[in-house]
């Protein structure tokens, strides 16, 4: 940048300061840190304190796990027991949901009505079916009015059910990176809230702009997660498509290509990327707007890609991956759920009620799969999500889908409507869960309720 001399250094400085602007130096890509399962069980220690921590290259105070922007990816196996420790060093309660999980909700399992107070603790036991999907699933606090906070501040981190791409000899080996995507708004070095997409520092792994280096014809499984709270991501990378093979943890029955990729707030997609010829790509998310009642903001550039050493003969990919089973056959039952909130936005509902944890608004039998059509009465975007099981999303304001695969979070139009099929069949979610808006500024105001399976 060529500073003109007019221009005095002091004021620029400060100017640079007010925006908390990036640093200048390029980070190399890294995947989070990593603990894995032994032996069956996976056994750690999250600790939720504020604390300095490096967001985007910088210091930054916020409330996070383990004194880490981005905490440890947990690595499971199908089976395996997964044993954490959640201590409170907050000044609010918090808790803890591993999204997409098909687990207990009861006791202290993936139990969302669980409370830890300030200064307390709690056990946490999952037991993960050796049945389980493989693929990319995320913890973060599920605490009603303090979600949205939280996940702000950077409490979400990656959990994987380990062999998505076993049964493919081809793809077994390919190189893997897991790309958590996070939003920062900062002011005064810490985390502040403004509105939803106001001035975010949009990262990757907790960094700015990290540059990736791959070899040309090089194929590589990317596993991005959007584990930020409100923000929606729209990602292309300049000169490639992705191959799309699971979304929301749930492995696809054919790879799907796809110029861009829809990674609503809480959302993931496994995807293969294989290398263009040797030069500089741009992964970005593009610009965004959640309707007249919702908020805009900016694309960003999100990571570089550069390709680069010796080419690699790419690997034919293929097009069938394994069957999925179609639910069209098998519903059981009808229901309609509604999304709305007041004017001002302050207040939001699911059928004209706000969340209320002793309330059962929704009772189901075990066995049942249930076709749901989610209408959204707001003049903003919203994402449906239901916890312990997955559906498959059947139409789209009417247009019906095709069938590829599950997933736990759908984009439901502004005044539009989606139908899903949900699947409440297997035993290990009898209990009490919930469904939500997994905007969670929107989940805090009240768009979330409360189902209950029962044998
Ligand atoms: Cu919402």
């Amino acid at each position: 940048m060529k500073v003109r001399a007019a221009v005095p250094l002091a004021l620029l400085v400060a100017a640079l300061q007010a925006h908390d602007a990036g640093p200048a130096r390029r980070e190399r890509f890294r995947d989070p840190a990593v603990v894995a399962s032994r032996d069956g069980v996976l056994e750690m220690t999250l600790t939720a304190a504020r604390t300095t921590v490096d967001v985007a290259g910088r210091p930054v105070v916020a409330a996070v796990y383990n004194a880490s922007y981005v905490p440890p990816t947990l690595r499971v196996q199908p089976g395996d027991v997964v044993r954490l420790r959640l201590v409170n060093d907050l000044d609010d309660e918090t808790n803890l949901h591993t999204h997409g999980l098909s687990v207990s909700p009861l006791g202290n399992s993936d139990n969302a009505f669980l409370h830890v107070a300030p200064g307390g603790a709690q056990d946490y036991e999952i037991r993960i079916p050796s049945n389980h999907a493989p693929g990319l699933y995320w913890y973060h606090p599920h605490s009603h009015g303090h979600s949205d906070d939280q996940v702000r501040n950077g409490m979400s981190g990656a959990l994987i059910v380990e062999g998505l791409l076993d049964p493919f000899p081809e793809l077994r080996h390919v190189n893997e990176r897991l790309l958590l995507l996070k939003d920062a708004q900062i002011g005064g070095g810490q985390i502040v809230h403004r509105g939803i997409g106001d001035d975010a520092v949009r990262t990757v792994n907790g960094m700015l702009n990290p540059t990736i280096t791959i070899r040309p014809g090089e194929t590589e499984l990317w596993r991005i997660g959007n584990v930020g709270a409100d923000l929606y991501y729209l990602l292309t990378l300049d000169g490639h498509r992705f191959y799309e093979v699971a979304r929301d943890g749930h492995r696809l029955a054919r790879l799907v290509p796809k110029q861009q990729l829809l990674v609503e707030p809480g959302a993931r997609e496994e995807v293969l990327v294989q290398a263009a010829g040797p030069g500089t790509y741009a992964l970005r998310t593009a610009a965004f707007n959640t309707g007249p009642q919702g908020n805009q903001y900016p694309g960003a550039l999100l990571a570089t890609v550069h390709v680069a050493g010796p080419a690699v003969t790419p690997i034919a990919l293929p097009e069938q991956l394994l069957p999925v089973a179609d639910l069209r056959g098998a519903v059981t039952g009808r229901r309609t759920i509604v999304f709305s909130e007041t004017e001002d936005g302050d207040t939001l509902f699911i059928d004209g009620r706000t969340f209320d944890p002793g309330r059962t608004d929704t009772r189901v039998k075990l066995g049942a799969v249930e076709e749901w059509t989610i209408r959204n009465e707001s003049d903003e975007l919203h994402d449906f999500h239901i916890h312990q099981t997955r559906f498959q999303v059947t139409e789209v304001d009417g247009v019906p889908q095709p069938f590829v695969g599950y997933q736990d979070i759908v984009n439901v139009p502004v005044r539009g409507a989606v139908k899903v099929i949900i699947p409440f069949t297997d035993p290990v979610i009898v209990g009490r869960f919930v469904y939500h808006c997994h905007l969670l500024a929107h989940e805090d105001k009240g768009m979330m309720a409360t189902i209950e399976v029962t044998r």
